[in-house]
């Protein structure tokens, strides 16, 4: 048997035969996604063990979005930043643990892509053995960046110019999803650990039309306006023509959820609440969480909104801006967010 059938794709042949079907690539975005890949598999080991070592728990940190931060989630956000600074193909970062951009040491050379992460959603998982993941998008220096400084303004880009947006998810597996958008197609890939590489496993993903499962957090069901209540007990109410109730399917880890329902159909919601009155927007943060989801699922047939139009269509007016989030397949997110704006009155 030769020895591509035994292993079947890797990571690396599918982004190089990507790269290839691009006239323009000059292997700058292959360097980048592969030294990711490798924080990943890092990250991934450190997840898998975390049980036996001491990095559970929290470091007694509060972190921008005013949350505990988990001593893995510190490790996972160094270990992205140190792998991926020394690449050469990064004007700067940005990460959900960072309240200000990731500049690219003067030792090493820069380059011209954006890397937006969330080095490990989820983390309030991790000591409870649910699936956690890392969530990220890549980003082009924007054409009218002439300064040799990096500016605020240069990642503050709508989530339509992602040029790349995939996540790792930890859970009985190590999975990679990711696409390059236009027509590419949205892609999976097991991390075989005797191996060590991602290998293909869920090749096109297209997420069904319309699900049979809801999930959000009922427990905010008192901070939700008529609207949101509205839409929520309609998934719940019983009728057989809209092939409803949806079942209920809530993981409380992003990426867990929005993995299911990729896979198997479905929405997730996040709406706004009116429970913290720091975050009227909901909870999840634009850039690094809803517009890489939303950049895969659009990619796959879905639809990702904020309750009034295409969460890929917003103008960023801060790194960290939150916004309420309805993602998953087209027919149900649709359904939200004309609910949502009250274009449809149930
Ligand atoms: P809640 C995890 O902290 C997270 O950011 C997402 O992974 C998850 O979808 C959401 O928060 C869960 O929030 O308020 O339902 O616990």
């Amino acid at each position: 048997m030769n020895a591509k059938r035994s292993v079947g794709t890797t990571i690396t042949e599918h982004i190089l035969t990507q790269q290839r079907t691009n006239p323009e690539a000059t292997g700058a975005f292959t360097t980048l996604l592969n030294e990711l890949i490798v924080a990943a598999k890092v990250i991934s080991r450190e997840v898998n063990k975390a049980g036996l070592t001491d990095i559970l728990g929290d470091t007694g940190r509060i972190n921008v979005q005013n949350e505990r931060v988990q001593k893995l989630d510190l490790f996972a956000n160094q270990v992205i930043i140190q792998r991926m600074r020394h690449v050469g193909q990064l004007w700067c970062m940005a990460s959900e643990e960072d309240p200000d951009l990731i500049e690219i040491p003067a030792e090493y050379p820069r380059g011209n892509y954006i890397l937006v992460f969330d080095p490990l959603d989820g983390s309030s998982n991790i000591d409870v053995n649910v699936s956690i993941g890392t969530i990220f998008g890549v980003y082009r220096r924007p054409e009218d960046s002439h300064t040799n400084e990096v500016l605020l303004n240069d990642v503050l880009q709508p989530g339509v110019e992602q040029v790349a947006a995939g996540y790792f998810i930890y859970g009985s597996s190590t999975i990679m999803v990711y696409t390059t958008g236009s027509g590419t197609g949205v892609h999976g890939f097991t991390l075989f650990p005797s191996v060590g590489e991602f290998l293909l496993s869920h090749e096109n993903i297209r997420i069904p039309e319309q699900g049979k499962t809801y999930s959000v957090n009922e427990g905010n069901y008192a901070y939700w306006d008529e609207r949101t209540r509205g839409l929520i007990d309609y998934f719940k109410t019983p009728d057989k023509e809209t092939s409803r109730p949806y079942t209920s399917r809530y993981v409380g880890s992003l990426v867990a959820d929005f993995h299911r329902n990729l896979l198997k159909g479905g929405i997730f919601m996040y709406p706004a609440d009116l429970k913290d009155p720091k975050k009227p927007t909901g909870k999840l943060r634009l850039m690094v969480e809803a517009n890489p989801l939303a950049m895969v699922v659009e990619e796959a047939g879905g639809y990702a909104s904020d309750g009034n139009g295409p969460i890929l269509q917003i103008e960023p007016a801060t790194l960290h801006q939150r916004v309420p989030l309805f993602i998953g397949s087209r027919k149900d997110v649709q359904l939200a967010e004309d609910v949502i704006s009250g274009r449809r009155v149930l």
